[in-house]
């Protein structure tokens, strides 16, 4: 008898429980404090948003800007590198065919060719290839010098050297009978753009002499100083 009422009195609480939270969903006099409090937080979230948003912002401008900096110097490092770059270089001429001596005459031909000097002893920076053109990696002021050598009798004996299409240097002799050996040698500095070319040539009908053993007939240079220079910007 105890059990059975207990059991009834249970299952009342539980009913009138469910009607209690029925009746708060269902309550519509408070809808407008839900109203106020989603508005609330609809507003404390948007505030929040737009502080992440121009948090954001300005993580971008600075972005931005450190980016820009390091553009600055990137190219201001690439400047110091051209401004302290390495460039030097010294070969010496091998004949094409030689006699027992070692010795051998290139020329006379009927046109200009360039002399390749191709036994390269120096060539620091990698500007002169070996079929005797040197090409200059940075604008500035270089230094060449070329000594030139011939062995022969009755002949136009002689070298040039070139920048790009100009004649910058010219060393000749018509050589007398019996005065078959001579040396000759002579110096310049040029102002060379990136790219410009320096090379030595042998004109038309002249002739010199090579040794394969000896390093009689040479062609040097080296970057004296460069112009990108950079002080002006600091
Ligand atoms: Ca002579």
């Amino acid at each position: 008898m105890h059990l059975v009422k207990a059991a009834r009195s249970f299952e009342q609480r539980r009913c009138v429980k469910k009607l209690g939270s029925a009746e708060l969903y269902a309550n519509e006099s408070d809808q407008p404090n839900k109203l106020n409090f989603l508005t609330a937080q609809l507003e404390t979230y948007k505030n929040q948003m737009q502080k992440i948003q121009e948090d954001h912002k300005d993580q971008q401008n600075k972005l931005n800007i450190l980016t820009a900096q390091l553009e600055t110097y990137k190219n201001q490092m690439q400047k110091i590198q051209e401004d302290h770059k390495e460039v030097a270089f010294s070969a010496a001429l091998q004949p094409s065919s030689w006699g027992n001596s070692g010795y051998g005459k290139m020329g006379p031909f009927g046109t200009d060719i360039t002399l390749a000097h191709g036994k390269i002893l120096t060539n620091v920076g990698g500007a002169y290839s070996n079929k005797g053109v040197f090409t200059a990696p940075v604008k500035g002021v270089y230094f060449f010098t070329f000594t030139t050598y011939s062995w022969a009798a009755e002949a136009d004996i002689g070298v040039k050297l070139m920048k790009n299409n100009e004649e910058v240097l010219l060393v000749w002799e018509t050589q007398d009978k019996g005065d078959n050996e001579d040396y000759a040698s002579n110096s310049v500095l040029l102002e060379l753009e990136v790219g410009d070319k320096v090379y030595m040539r042998l004109p038309k009908g002249y002739q010199v002499a090579a040794s394969k053993y000896s390093n009689i007939h040479t062609f040097s240079g080296f970057l004296l100083y460069s112009r990108a220079r950079i002080h002006k910007e600091f």
